[in-house]
């Protein structure tokens, strides 16, 4: 896949604009493959301009009416617009090669980590009962949590449905971002999200941006209200524990490159420095 980063031998590596969607892109290839084994034949033909779009979504709401998608999630789906933004932001995207100390000062984690220790120390039940449950410490799910949105200052301007159907429209990448459709009409048809839900340019949704197919797979209702709420930081904290968790994480061993849990970090976000920055911003704020 062109997005994927190539790695060179002194641990530096091309990542693209859009930090964490090389992550989800490749964590979502897992969900891809069993979503695309599902019955449904992914039959509709992709287009690379909004001229016809119309006609693949009445296509593609068959494939995905197959998939299982309900009548709420086929509402969302004839009520998506092309995203234009999104295509332009996914033909522009830029890469990158930063060394792991510019890319941790680019990305502002000394203010991450100062402002993450308050958050751990603001609320220190909170996050023991999700390593409790989990296994992953606080340090992990914060810096992550402030890596992706700044804390969930920043999560997005795009309409989640419009942009995920536009880029499983779209021809460049067609073929992953169509679990990930039929992943967020299926997130409609719970009543997770809303046609107007708002997220990132590729449709990541939430505090901590996951991608629609993998919000289906390990949303979790964290604080018990019956619904999967990525907005809400409980959910999307305890969704995110449970993503790591789900992936192999081990309770209580080590997340530094080199121990066990370090591979889980690599499936959370596959450039070198990103899984880096967050192994040294979680042990700084749980220091
Ligand atoms: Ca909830």
């Amino acid at each position: 896949m062109a997005i994927c980063p190539a790695h060179d031998s002194v641990g530096q590596m091309v990542f693209l604009i859009f930090g964490g969607v090389m992550r989800r892109i490749l964590s979502g290839l897992a969900i891809g493959f069993s979503l695309l084994s599902a019955p449904a034949a992914i039959a509709a033909s992709c287009g690379n301009t909004s001229s016809g779009f119309e006609a693949w979504k009445v296509d593609f709401a068959k494939d995905a009416k197959k998939a299982g998608v309900k009548s709420k999630g086929l509402q969302a789906l004839a009520q998506s617009r092309y995203a234009t933004s999104t295509i332009s932001a996914d033909r522009n995207q830029k890469s990158f090669r930063y060394s792991l100390d510019k890319f941790m000062q680019i990305r502002g984690a000394d203010v991450i980590v100062a402002q993450g220790r308050k958050r751990k120390a603001a609320n220190p039940a909170f996050f023991a009962a999700l390593e409790k449950q989990y296994g992953v410490p606080a340090g992990v799910l914060i810096a992550i949590h402030g890596m992706e949105t700044g804390f969930g200052r920043f999560m997005g301007d795009s309409k989640v449905v419009s942009a995920i159907v536009t880029l499983a429209y779209d021809c460049r990448r067609s073929e992953f971002f169509i679990p990930h459709a039929i992943g967020a009409l299926k997130l409609v048809d719970q009543g997770a999200i809303t046609g107007n839900t708002l997220g990132a340019k590729h449709g990541e949704l939430g505090h901590t941006q996951f991608l629609p197919g993998n919000a289906l797979t390990y949303g979790v209702d964290g604080n018990g209200d019956g619904r999967v709420d990525f907005y809400n930081l409980t959910d999307s904290l305890a969704s995110t524990a449970n993503y790591l968790r789900q992936k192999g994480w081990k309770k209580g061993r080590g997340y530094q490159p080199g121990e066990p849990n370090f591979a889980v970090l690599q499936q959370w976000n596959a450039a070198t420095v990103y899984q880096q920055a967050i192994a040294i911003m979680g042990a700084r704020i749980d220091k």
